[in-house]
């Protein structure tokens, strides 16, 4: 039974059964209803509670229904809403721990509202790309006023609900035992006589709500970028300002179905699901017990390491800091006490939250410091001989189940794991630069890693705020295997007929934050030199287009040499089109004897984000990540794909996967064709009818 139906006293107690959240699925939203029913019915009954069992009082509607046929069939929310608030017995929603979406606007269909204090309150459909379809773009501006209201539905941002304790959504917010206070309260309304107050015969007062919603329509408009939830809230809030209740209710539902169809609100959705279910491994189960982290350690003070160590900070762990001399380990510890100071400065940091931060912090030049340390990562210099002194010297010091991390971004783990005896307490831990920031985490699984080591780490990501996707090993993991085919794609084509600035734009113009070139000479192009040379003596096989190779040549690393695909001046980081790079270009491809033709944007976008299709699908096969989803979590969080087209393997269901096969089949007929291996998942899937997410 998805919801609980008892009598107290004169007090029917309505209470959402339907764990994790109490979505408001359809054996809910019926349960509620029946409720409903059986309290007119027994004349005993004076007054109705309506609660939520377990850690919600409703985390809204059952999104896993949407555009199912599920979603739609009465009672719909609507009608759930309706019942309620015409209900002759008055209902009091008793509201804790959270109220979201749906949820909150069934609490808003209630006559009264009580609430336990540090309840997140919340319209969060607009983070999901739809805007609150069950009269919450109508209510909440009734309950608690224009601008709130606004704010809170275009942020979709949750209140504590003391913070609304005098706004008029509750009657009260009730300290101790809330199921008590809402009997109480529901006694003392039963006894009243005449009609119980309804949220939708308010009034809007507003001095100037015209101007307020063209001030909100001015702000939305800079921030809703590609998604067309945030205007269609205002349009929503505006025509029930303008033209009362009803009206402004059926243009909310209208809004609610167009946009729940959307591109857009799917790619938000498969985000949220995805980002959950990258925390859940297949056979490592919920209830794996995990290792206790109280400190850690971290061996490298430089940009990565120190990264690194202020996400533990953060979350309030102690850190110990190894360097091996003491100027590197003093430049480190500067640097992060520089970095707290600029978030003070922006106000965004209490001056005695930094100074307890670097209190946490102990910098050492001395393994035998790490001999306490719960997880010690490993941020050091990127070459196997270099991590096999340090793992052997961990294997030395650090206690028997401690954790031994490597941030590697491109070396076997399972080589790593060897230089120690205890391969099953070896893990990857690879973070994006700068790693206080970027939110992913590759977790690369060795051969041997335990299943608790795994559990442990999956944890702690979630406490230091990381998205957190396990990887099996392999050269790039999933994130930077991916992304070297899209390079060599970007590659091809400006020896094929396009300039650096042209591919950019049009990438940028897909939605990817940056492109390829203004991002490689931002990160450095003697990165991927480093890296292609040793494919070259790796993989003599791989073609590879050499043009990048004649930039590094020319000195041309980037931002940090005042020139790379771009030309830059100083102080400044804007990319200005090179014509001596340009020049380069046009020669290598005369040398090549390659006539330069006219590379359109489309195939641009087509052939980089196919590239990282293709090799996404292989990864698949591989088993190297072991869904689809975590493929998208990965590029949405750690490589600028755009949100609003849900990761490169949603974006390939979305198009079609037998659009992305006759694509690939074209481009590998092509110059350059032999970078192109089609994934043989892509054809099978595409013969199917299937796409990588079902
Ligand atoms: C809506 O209401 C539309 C209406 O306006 C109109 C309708 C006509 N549905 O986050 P957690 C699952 S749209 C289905 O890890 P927490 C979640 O997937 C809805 N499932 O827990 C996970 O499953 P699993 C507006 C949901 O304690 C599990 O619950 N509401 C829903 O950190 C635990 O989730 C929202 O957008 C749902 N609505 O945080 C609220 N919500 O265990 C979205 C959660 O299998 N939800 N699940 O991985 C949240 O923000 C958080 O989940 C919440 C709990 C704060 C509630």
């Amino acid at each position: 039974m998805a919801v609980d139906y008892t009598t107290h006293d004169g007090v029917a107690v309505i209470t959402l059964n339907n764990p994790p959240v109490n979505g408001l699925g359809l054996s809910t939203r019926a349960g509620i209803v029946d409720g409903l029913e059986r309290a007119q019915n027994d004349p005993a009954v004076k007054a109705i509670v309506l609660t939520g069992a377990g850690k919600a009082f409703s985390g809204g509607a059952d999104i896993t229904e949407f555009n199912t046929p599920k979603a739609t069939q009465e009672p719909t929310l609507g009608t759930v809403i309706r019942a309620v608030e015409n209900s002759p017995k008055p209902v009091v929603a008793a509201i804790h721990s959270v109220a979201m979406g749906g949820g909150l606007e069934l609490a808003l269909g209630a006559h009264y509202r009580i609430a336990a204090p540090g309840a997140q309150i919340a319209l969060p459909e607009v983070k999901l790309g739809i805007l609150p379809g069950a009269g919450g773009t109508q209510r909440l501006p009734r309950a608690i006023g224009l601008e709130a209201a606004l704010n809170m539905i275009v942020s979709g941002a949750p209140v504590p609900s003391e913070q609304l304790a005098d706004s008029g959504l509750f009657d009260e917010v009730v300290e101790g035992d809330l199921a008590e206070a809402a009997l109480a309260f529901a006694r003392k309304v039963g006894a009243k006589t005449g009609a119980h107050p309804k949220v939708r015969d308010r009034k809007i007062e507003h001095p100037n709500a015209a101007g307020f919603i063209q001030f909100a329509r001015n702000t939305v408009a800079g921030i809703a970028k590609q998604f067309p939830a945030p205007h269609k809230c205002i349009d929503a809030v505006e025509a029930g300002v303008k033209n009362g209740f009803d009206k402004g209710l059926a243009l909310e539902r209208e809004c609610f179905l167009a946009l729940v169809q959307t591109p857009e609100s799917r790619a938000l959705r498969h985000a949220f699901f995805g980002e959950r279910a990258a925390s859940k491994i297949a056979d490592v189960p919920a209830d794996t017990p995990v290792r206790e982290l109280k400190q850690v350690g971290v061996i490298g003070a430089g940009t990565m390491g120190g990264g690194i160590a202020m996400n533990f900070l953060n979350a309030g762990i102690p850190v110990t800091l190894l360097e091996t001399k003491q100027e590197a380990l003093d430049r480190g510890v500067a640097t992060i006490r520089k970095n707290y100071e600029a978030t003070v400065k922006k106000g965004k940091l209490k001056p005695e939250a930094l100074e307890q931060r670097m209190a946490l912090l102990k910098p050492t030049l001395s393994y035998d410091d790490l001999k306490d340390a719960d997880l010690i990562v490993e941020a050091v210099f990127e070459e196997l001989g270099v991590k096999e002194q340090v793992f052997r010297r961990l294997d030395e010091v650090a206690k028997p189940g401690a954790i031994l991390a490597s941030n590697t971004s491109t070396l076997d783990v399972d080589k790593i794991a060897a230089f120690t005896r205890r391969p099953q307490d070896v893990v990857g831990m690879h973070f994006f630069s700068p790693a206080n920031v970027m939110k992913l985490l590759e977790v690369v699984r060795g051969k041997e890693t335990a299943k608790d080591v795994l559990a442990t780490v999956m944890k702690l990501a979630k406490k230091i705020k990381k998205t957190a996707v396990v990887s099996g090993v392999c050269d790039g993991f999933i994130g930077n295997r991916m992304i070297e085919q899209y390079v060599r794609q970007a590659l091809f084509m400006l020896e094929e007929g396009a300039l650096p600035a042209q591919v950019d734009r049009a990438i940028e113009k897909f939605g990817f934050a940056m492109g390829p070139f203004r991002m490689s000479d931002l990160a450095g192009n003697d990165i991927g030199w480093a890296i292609r040379k040793r494919r070259y003596i790796e993989h003599p096989e791989m073609h590879y287009s050499k043009i990048a190779d004649r930039l590094c040549e020319m000195g041309r690393f980037g931002q940090k040499t005042g020139g790379g695909w771009y030309d830059y001046k100083a102080g400044d980081r804007t990319a200005y089109p090179s014509k001596v790079v340009d020049e380069m270009i046009d020669a290598f491809s005369k040398e090549a004897n390659t006539e330069r033709r006219k590379i359109s944007d489309e195939e641009i976008v087509e052939r980089l984000v196919f590239a990282l299709v293709n090799e996404g699908a292989k990864i698949l096969e591989e088993g190297i990540a072991s869904k689809a989803s975590d493929i998208d979590m990965v590029y949405l969080t750690g490589y600028g794909f755009p949100l609003h087209r849900g990761g490169p393997m949603l974006y390939a269901d979305t198009v079609g996967l037998y659009n992305v096969e006759r694509a690939i089949r074209r481009y590998a007929a092509r110059p350059n064709g032999d970078a192109w291996k089609l994934a043989p998942s892509i054809a099978k899937l595409a013969a199917e009818g299937r796409g990588f997410n079902g």
